[in-house]
C-alpha cells in the first residue's frame, strides 16, 4: 500500500525537471533564448492549425508541450548508472531500449530513462539520455587505468541523495519535506563544475584519446550536457536561431519535412566554450577550456511499428549512402534535397501509415460511438462509420544515428574515430542492474489497450 502522504512519483519528476531547466538557464543564457522562440513558434503553430489543436487537445497532451524536455549525461562507471537508475525510480522514470553509438564512433552506449505509463507521459515525460563510457573501447592501457582510478575516487551523489532513495525504496515513497530535499540534492549531481580534478597534463592526454573521454573523467560530476524543448515546428525554429544570435547545426537529423510527422526531428547549437581551471601537481591553478555544453530543440512524430522502422532506416541510410552530410555544414543543400527525395516511398498520410502498419495509433470511440455503442462493427468498419477515431501515438524515445549526429556536431570533425562495432546490451544491463524495456512492445501494448477499451464498449476485432 502506498502512503496517502506520499507525493507522487510523477509530481517529484516535475518538480525535478522545473529545477532542471532553472538551473540550466542560469548557467547557459542561451537555453532560456531557446525556450522563449520555441514558445512563441509552437503558439504560432497551433494558431495556424487547428486541426493540430484538435488532436492534442482530444488526446490530453496539450498541456504537456510546454513543460516537455528532455536531457543529456555521460557516465563513467556501472556503480554510477546502477545508482542513477535508483534515483530516477524515485521519480518514476525508468530505462526504455539500449543505444549503442560505438557504430558511430562515439565511445558509449546508453538508455532513456523515462516515465512509461500513459497517465505518468501526459503529467510529465521528462526523459534523460543516459550514457555509459565503455573504457574498454579506449586502447591506451596506462591511460585506461588511470581513468578507471580518476572515476572510481569520485562520487557524483551527496550523501543526502543517497539517504533518501534508500529511504523511498524502503518506505514506497517520500513525504513532503523528503520530496522536497530530494529535488534539491539530487539536482547537485547534474551541476556545471568550472574546477576540474585532473591536472592539465592529464586532461590533454584523455581528451587526445577521445574529447568525450574528457568530459566524463575531468569532472566531480555528470554535468547535465544540454536540455531540450519540444516545437510543434522544427523548420522554423532553424530558421528563425540566427535572428536570435543562435548559429543552428547545418542540418536537422533525422527524416525530412512532412504533413504527418514521424519518430524524432532534433537540430542543435555547437557547444560553448567555457572556462575552466585545471590543478596542477603542485597544487596551482591553471585556467583552460572545455567544451560540452550545447542546446537541442526537438520536433516529435508518431512511432513507428519494427516494421516502419525498417523502412525509416532503410531510407536513411540510402540517403546517406548518395550524400553524406559533412559536419561542416558544406553540403547541407544537397543532402536535404536527396532526403527528401528518397523518403517520398515513406507514406505521408496517417490512415495509409496506419492502414500498412507502420506507425501505432491510439484508439477510442467517439460521441457517435458511444451513442451506438450496441452495434457491434469491426475496427475499420467502426472508423468508415465515425465510430472510433485514431491518433498517432507520439514518439517517445530517441534514434541512435541523430544522437551520433548531436555528439558529432558537438564534438567536431576530429573526433570521428573508428571503433569496432560492439554492442553490449548484456553488459550494459549488468551494468545497470536491471533489463530495459523494449520500447517496441511497450507501443504496440498501448495500441492494443486502446482498442481493447473501443472493443470493450461497442466494437469487435483488433488491428496489429
Ligand atoms: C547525448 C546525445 C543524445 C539525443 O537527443 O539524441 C541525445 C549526449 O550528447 O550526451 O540527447
Ligand atoms: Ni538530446
Amino acid at each position: 500500500m502506498t502512503n496517502p502522504e506520499f507525493v507522487s512519483a510523477d509530481t517529484i519528476r516535475s518538480d525535478f525537471s522545473a529545477a532542471m531547466s532553472a538551473m540550466y538557464r542560469d548557467e547557459v543564457p542561451a537555453y532560456g533564448t531557446l525556450m522563449s522562440l520555441v514558445k512563441r513558434v509552437n503558439e504560432e503553430t497551433l494558431d495556424a492549425n487547428p486541426e493540430l489543436l484538435r488532436r492534442l487537445a482530444v488526446t490530453d497532451s496539450l498541456d504537456r508541450i510546454s513543460e516537455e524536455r528532455h536531457g543529456a549525461i555521460r557516465l563513467g562507471t556501472a556503480a554510477e548508472l546502477s545508482m542513477m537508475r535508483r534515483v530516477f525510480a524515485v521519480m518514476g522514470m525508468f530505462p526504455v531500449g539500449y543505444y549503442d553509438l560505438s557504430t558511430a564512433g562515439v565511445p558509449v552506449h546508453a538508455t532513456a530513462f523515462r516515465p512509461v505509463q500513459e497517465a505518468s507521459l501526459k503529467v510529465n515525460p521528462f526523459r534523460v539520455f543516459t550514457s555509459l563510457l565503455r573504457l574498454d573501447l579506449i586502447k591506451d592501457e596506462d591511460l585506461r587505468r588511470e581513468a578507471e582510478k580518476l572515476l572510481a575516487e569520485r562520487d557524483i551523489f551527496t550523501a543526502g541523495a543517497v539517504a533518501l532513495v534508500e529511504k523511498a525504496e524502503r518506505q514506497g515513497g517520500l513525504g513532503q519535506d523528503d520530496a522536497k530535499r530530494f529535488v534539491d540534492d539530487v539536482l547537485q549531481t547534474f551541476r556545471w563544475h568550472d574546477k576540474a580534478i585532473v591536472s592539465p597534463e592529464m586532461y590533454a592526454r584523455l581528451h587526445d584519446a577521445h574529447r568525450l573521454v574528457a568530459d566524463v573523467v575531468s569532472f566531480k560530476g555528470p554535468h547535465i550536457n544540454h536540455l531540450t524543448p519540444r516545437t510543434l515546428d522544427i523548420d522554423v525554429v532553424q530558421e528563425r536561431m540566427p535572428a536570435e544570435g543562435i548559429t543552428p547545426k547545418a542540418i536537422v537529423e533525422g527524416p525530412p519535412q512532412r504533413k504527418c510527422p514521424i519518430l524524432l526531428r532534433q537540430t542543435s547549437f555547437k557547444a560553448l566554450e567555457e572556462d575552466v581551471s585545471f590543478q596542477g601537481e603542485d597544487g596551482t591553478w591553471h585556467s583552460g577550456s572545455h567544451t560540452a555544453r550545447f542546446g537541442e530543440i526537438e520536433q516529435r512524430g508518431v512511432a513507428l511499428t519494427p516494421k516502419g522502422r525498417a523502412l525509416y532506416d532503410r531510407l536513411l541510410n540510402e540517403t546517406r549512402d548518395r550524400c553524406r552530410p559533412a559536419a561542416d555544414g558544406s553540403n547541407a543543400a544537397e543532402y536535404l534535397a536527396v532526403l527528401s527525395e528518397v523518403f517520398k516511398a515513406f507514406p505521408d498520410d496517417w490512415n495509409e501509415i496506419r492502414k500498412q502498419g507502420l506507425g501505432y495509433f491510439v484508439y477510442a470511440l467517439t460521441d457517435k460511438g458511444f451513442s451506438s455503442a450496441s452495434q457491434r462493427l469491426d475496427l475499420e468498419a467502426a472508423i468508415d462509420a465515425g465510430h472510433v477515431r485514431f491518433d498517432p501515438l507520439v514518439y517517445e524515445d530517441f534514434l541512435p544515428v541523430s544522437a551520433a549526429g548531436i555528439f558529432q556536431s558537438n564534438l567536431g570533425d576530429d573526433a570521428a574515430q573508428e571503433f569496432v562495432a560492439s554492442p553490449n546490451q548484456r553488459m550494459f544491463e549488468r551494468d545497470l542492474g536491471t533489463t530495459v524495456l523494449d520500447e517496441f512492445a511497450h507501443y504496440a501494448g498501448m495500441m492494443r489497450a486502446s482498442i481493447e477499451r473501443c472493443v470493450g464498449t461497442g466494437t469487435t476485432a483488433a488491428a496489429e
